[in-house]
């Protein structure tokens, strides 16, 4: 894999437009990623992409753009499970961002914990082919139940396989986030075949949240009007308003032939949580539970 920067893909967008939507106060990102700087955290010798760099200051600029107050960031494929590069920028934020990990599952407790220190809050297990090599669910499972304490399990996976992952699902010991509703065809409207097994799933236990991201990975075009994600994700969003966070995916890796503007991803917000309501516990109160939760409760 060739390491000239004129080789490495650039998939964000260099001149996102300031959303017309304004998040809540304490509003959190809860889905996005940093890559490199390469020269001071490489990529991994297994990555399926290699991206432009694409690190914290980025990130905390476009946070600030938006109108956002935190991140959570989640470790990319592209740096395996080296997580220098996101924690790094977790300990650069300011007590702004926490993270995900991805981890080999043989990883000592000690590392575990010390990566708890370091602001992580749970791993993530990736089920994508194009992305990872394997994804061998009897050590994940293993992993699973020693995590720190109020650490979760972040779930990456595609519509076809919900039903193969469900015994693995039962038994992770642990709450659960799914990425990207597990990429149903939300073209099938509401209630299509998939947005039906993914309310399936969330309803065969309390503890599992989602995220309601990516209309520019699950529609095409990838630009709004994004009118089939908002009337699929939208009651989502309502029926399950306690267990939904939101993220804007940035530098959305992957996406280099179809880059969204993040003001538009932003300004989708209003369209699948058109309340205050929806919108605090979209973007304040759910993602505080799982990435701050001891500030729950603390304010009065
Ligand atoms: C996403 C989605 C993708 C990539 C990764 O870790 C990653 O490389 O998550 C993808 O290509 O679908 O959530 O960023």
């Amino acid at each position: 894999m060739s390491t000239e920067t004129s080789d490495r893909i650039l998939s964000w967008h260099s001149n996102p437009s300031r959303p017309r939507y304004t998040p809540p106060p304490g509003a959190i990102d809860a889905h996005c990623h940093v890559f490199g700087p390469m020269a001071q955290f490489p990529f991994s010798a297994k990555a399926k992409y290699l991206p432009q760099d694409a690190g914290s200051d980025k990130l905390f600029s476009l946070r600030d753009h938006l109108g956002f107050a935190r991140n959570v960031i989640v470790q990319a494929s592209c740096h395996g499970t080296d997580n220098a590069a996101t924690l790094h920028a977790i300990a650069v934020s300011e007590g702004k961002a926490r993270g995900v990990a991805v981890v080999n599952p043989a990883i000592g407790d000690d590392e575990l914990h010390a990566m708890d220190a370091g602001g992580m809050r749970g791993i993530r297990f990736n089920f994508l082919k194009r992305l990872v090599d394997d994804a061998p669910k009897d050590k994940f499972l293993e992993v699973a139940s020693r995590l720190p304490r109020g650490w979760h399990v972040v779930i990456y996976f595609e519509a076809d396989i919900l039903e193969e992952l469900r015994p693995f699902m039962d038994a992770i010991p642990v709450p659960i986030v799914i990425d990207h509703m597990g990429r149903p065809d939300v073209t099938q409207g509401p209630d299509g075949a998939d947005m039906k097994a993914f309310r399936g799933l969330l309803d065969s236990r309390p503890d599992i949240w989602f995220k309601a991201t990516c209309p520019d990975r699950l529609e095409e075009p990838a630009g709004p009007p994004w009118d089939d994600f908002a009337r699929a994700v939208a009651p989502m969003v309502a029926d399950y308003s306690d267990r939904v966070i939101w993220g804007t995916d940035w530098p959305h890796p992957n996406m280099q032939n179809a880059i969204p503007d993040d003001g538009a991803l932003v300004d989708m917000i209003p369209r699948i949580a058109p309340t205050p309501e929806l919108q605090q516990k979209l973007l304040v109160t759910n993602p505080t539970l799982l990435y701050w939760p001891e500030e729950i409760g603390s304010e009065s």
